[in-house]
């Protein structure tokens, strides 16, 4: 059975982005693969953040990612600084990664304009923790939203560089991507982003979903109520395309080719689904809420099946790098 890993940063709360783009498929993949799934913290230190929220936030995305189909019956859910063989590993693989490489990556050189303040070696590091993350678990396929696939493909170089100065231990990674792969912030930027402030969190009020897809960006070519659109140039529509059925799809459609129906109907009737959607998200996500303990015993024993695979992994590497024992 091929292994899946994928991690989320415990930055916040999780938004319509990751869950488009790629919890969706974590949940999917759970009955056909070994699924590890992680809150990658040690990533999440690359940003700044005040101390006092990390625990909160740690507790947030947990319990998303369980109110949203993440099941510790079936799957691993741990969280990564409980597991220190991925700073371990991290530090092996950056001794095959080229400077060059890390310099080319798309997300730091955004990042890097984003939080200037604030351009840290862990932020340009990042992409290889992250290959060691999927490595460490010999994990060959990995869902992921479009913004991480350039940093797969290093993941995919790194192994290949490893395999071939040490002697082979990792296989090659793929990415596995949603549909729905890139989903664009509200202000039609970019893409949905915590940091950007362009998201809407799973867990908003609904009065907050409603207010934020009103505001949404549209096709740009829709000025006026009269004006038609294309629903191909809209984020709205690309949001229809998970949340409504063939008929409402299909009216949305005709009705913004031919404008005649505005704006504010199409996102009514996205929030009405939206809404609908994530109605038994709400009720687990209460739930789960109000019974701490069992949340965190579902961190902790996933850490210690995670430990048990990633120990052996690292003693195989340390073997092939001829370190003494
Ligand atoms: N807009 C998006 N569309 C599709 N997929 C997305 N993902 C993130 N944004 C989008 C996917 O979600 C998974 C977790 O990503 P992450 O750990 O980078 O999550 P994040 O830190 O919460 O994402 P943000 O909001 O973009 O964070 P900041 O602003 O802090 O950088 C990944 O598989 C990612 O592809």
């Amino acid at each position: 059975m091929k292994t899946v890993f994928s991690g989320i940063q415990p930055s916040g709360e999780v938004h319509l982005g990751n869950y488009l783009g790629a919890i969706r498929n974590w949940v999917a993949l759970q009955d056909q693969y070994r699924c590890i799934y992680c809150l990658v913290d040690y990533h999440a230190l690359t940003q700044t953040y005040d101390v006092k929220d990390m625990s909160a936030r740690v507790w947030d995305v947990a319990i998303d990612l369980l109110a949203l189909g993440v099941d510790p019956e079936r799957s691993t859910l741990f969280l990564q600084s409980m597991v220190p063989e991925h700073t371990e590993l991290c530090w092996v693989l950056n001794n095959v990664t080229g400077f060059g490489d890390l310099e080319r990556m798309t997300q730091f050189k955004d990042k890097s304009g984003t939080q200037a303040d604030n351009i840290n070696v862990g932020l340009f590091d990042y992409p290889v923790l992250q290959a060691a993350d999927i490595l460490l678990y010999k994990a060959e396929l990995v869902p992921v939203g479009q913004d991480q696939v350039q940093h797969l493909e290093l993941a995919r170089r790194i192994a290949r560089s490893f395999n071939h100065r040490w002697g082979r231990v990792f296989p090659e990674c793929n990415p596995l991507l949603s549909s729905t792969p890139k989903i664009l912030g509200l202000d039609g930027q970019a893409k949905m982003s915590k940091s950007l402030g362009n998201s809407i969190t799973l867990s908003e009020p609904e009065k907050s979903v409603r207010k934020k897809l009103a505001r949404a960006a549209t096709d740009p070519a829709r000025v006026e109520r009269t004006d038609p659109g294309d629903p191909d140039k809209c984020n709205v529509f690309t949001l229809h395309g998970f949340f409504s059925d063939d008929d409402t799809r299909g009216w949305v459609r005709q009705g913004c080719t031919t404008a005649g129906i505005g704006c504010v109907d199409c996102k009514t009737k996205l929030a009405d689904n939206v809404l609908a959607h994530l109605g038994p998200y709400y009720e687990r996500r209460a739930a789960l809420a109000a019974d701490r303990d069992r949340v965190r015993d579902i961190l902790h024993a996933g850490a210690e099946k995670a430990r048990a695979v990633a120990r052996r992994t690292m003693d195989e590497v340390r073997g092939k790098l001829g370190l003494w024992r």
